[in-house]
């Protein structure tokens, strides 16, 4: 293309069939970048493109969808006419219990769909495990821009046409496991779609990844921990016998929690990526790291525009600053989700990271929620501060949990219930826990001193708790 005097920002679908195949065979397995020009683009550059794309969306939903149509009715700007980014920002925030009354009142799509129904290709949606299942209608296009943008990613991740990606999550509703798929498929990788979830599975995936030896997993990083677990006592060591090179990870913090992500690393011998945003927001991995970021996730701001805000005001939040991430797809035919509301937090920055890209960088990965994160006396608290604690620990016995319970009517207490390593556990002998002393007195100590404030301890053997095929839930709240 650059012999023919080719050059610029082509939209999606302009090139077909064997010119993609040409093209993606004449990039070099050890080129950094999917997209050079559009990933290393000068920042404010990128504003341009970015707006371009914004108003192309915003507009395009403003005609086509009778929910955006009412929502925006009394915006205090034009969303025919959208002038700047800051001009965007003044769009009202959408959220999760918003999609759900729209898609009650309408089902099962509410009012987003901008194509009609006869134009689905997939459907999607949450398990609805509480309150009522959000359904996500995909169309074709769509579908082929989800397999594209995840491409990109995976190729940031390290993922090369040579290898074989492992998904070990499960197939259903969940658009994590076929996210992954459709971008290793789209890469030209060899898909070896395993699932979860079914009993007996992770025994099975053991065994699998021994004869079939893939260099990527996906799954939840919890998971990656579990099937450890489970090959170890299979009698199978991670490290030697499975030979993944990489993982990479969406669903829940872990992958950006130092202690978790050096757990997984070490238990494997691999790298860990992290990515993830939101299911609606799929393509989700357009929060995604890449193989040179110790940790954190890159916003790749030209497939979904991520803004952080202020999680009381919803004021946008300067970089290197700590907010909700609010996103909106910019490449949306179907159900497009236009500033839509995470729940989230997290810390944005403008990093330098040795890979070149110029996207903002959310460098401690998504922390926690807004709604999960626990005010114990007035501080705040993060589940994921816990587990990078306990997982720092050599006596760690692998599961925690996080009890919060309102003592006299107004004292918030919170106790830390975490196993102990088998070994250990059985050293202690006949007086269990009560052998152990000394340890609950010098984690608890440990623990007031990462969270400033004061917890209560509580061993147990390890495996007590439940092991997680999906995402972890640990906190119980009693209040
Ligand atoms: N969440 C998702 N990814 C996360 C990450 N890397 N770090 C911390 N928290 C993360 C389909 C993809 O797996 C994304 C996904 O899990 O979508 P869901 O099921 O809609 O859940 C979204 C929530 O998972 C986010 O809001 C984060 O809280 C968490």
């Amino acid at each position: 293309l650059r012999e023919m005097g080719v050059d610029g920002v082509f939209p999606v679908g302009t090139f077909t069939g064997e010119m993609v195949e040409f093209i993606h065979s004449a990039l070099s397995s050890d080129a950094e970048h999917w997209d050079a020009r559009l990933e290393t683009m000068d920042p404010a550059e990128r504003d341009g493109l970015i707006l371009q794309k914004l108003q192309g969306q915003v507009r395009y939903a403003w005609e086509r969808s009778g929910f955006y149509r009412e929502f925006w009715r009394d915006a205090p700007v034009d969303p025919a006419h959208i002038q700047s980014l800051e001009e965007f920002a003044r769009l009202p925030i959408l959220t999760k219990e918003e999609v759900r009354v729209e898609q009650e009142a309408y089902p099962p799509y509410g009012r987003f769909l901008c194509v009609a129904q006869n134009d689905i290709h997939r459907i999607h949606g949450t398990s609805g495990t509480t309150g009522r299942p959000t359904v996500f209608g995909i169309s074709k296009g769509d579908w082929e821009r989800i397999g594209e943008a995840h491409a990109r990613i995976l190729w940031a991740a390290g993922v090369r046409p040579t290898d074989t990606v492992m998904v070990a999550a499960v197939f259903s509703l969940y658009v994590g496991s076929w996210g992954a798929l459709v971008g290793a498929e789209r890469l030209g990788a060899t898909c070896f779609p395993f699932g979860a979830g079914a009993p007996g599975q992770t025994e099975r995936a053991v065994e699998w990844a021994q004869m079939v030896r893939p260099a990527a997993l996906y799954a939840t990083p919890s998971y990656a921990l579990y099937l450890a677990e489970t090959a170890r006592e299979m009698g199978v060591d991670p490290r030697t016998d499975f030979g993944f090179r990489l993982m990479f990870f969406s669903g829940e913090p872990g992958a950006s929690v130092p202690a978790t992500r050096q757990a997984i690393e070490d238990a494997f011998g691999c790298y860990v990526v992290d990515q993830g945003s939101m299911a609606e927001m799929t393509p989700w991995m357009t929060n995604g790291g890449c193989r040179r970021l110790a940790r954190g996730m890159h916003l790749w701001q030209d497939i979904v525009y991520t803004q952080l805000v202020d999680p009381e005001t919803s004021e946008p939040v300067v970089m290197g600053g700590e907010g909700v991430p609010v996103y909106t797809h910019l490449e949306r035919e179907s159900q497009p989700m236009i500033r839509y509301w995470s729940g989230d937090i997290a810390r944005w920055e403008m990093a330098d990271c040795p890979c070149g890209r110029t996207y903002p960088t959310l460098t401690q990965g998504i922390y926690g929620r807004a709604d999960d994160m626990l005010i114990i006396r007035g501080q705040n608290v993060f589940p994921s501060r816990v587990e990078d604690v306990l997982r720092g620990l050599d006596e760690f016995g692998g599961e925690f949990r996080l009890v919060v319970a309102r003592e006299r009517g107004y004292l918030d207490q919170l106790t830390v219930q975490t196993e102990v390593s088998a070994g250990l556990w059985a050293s202690a002998g006949e007086g269990g826990p009560e052998g152990l002393e000394a340890l609950r007195d010098r984690v608890r100590d440990t623990l007031r001193r990462a969270l400033g404030v004061g917890v209560s301890v509580e061993l147990r053997p390890e495996g007590e708790f439940e092991r997680t095929q999906f995402k972890a839930r640990r906190v119980i709240d009693l209040r």
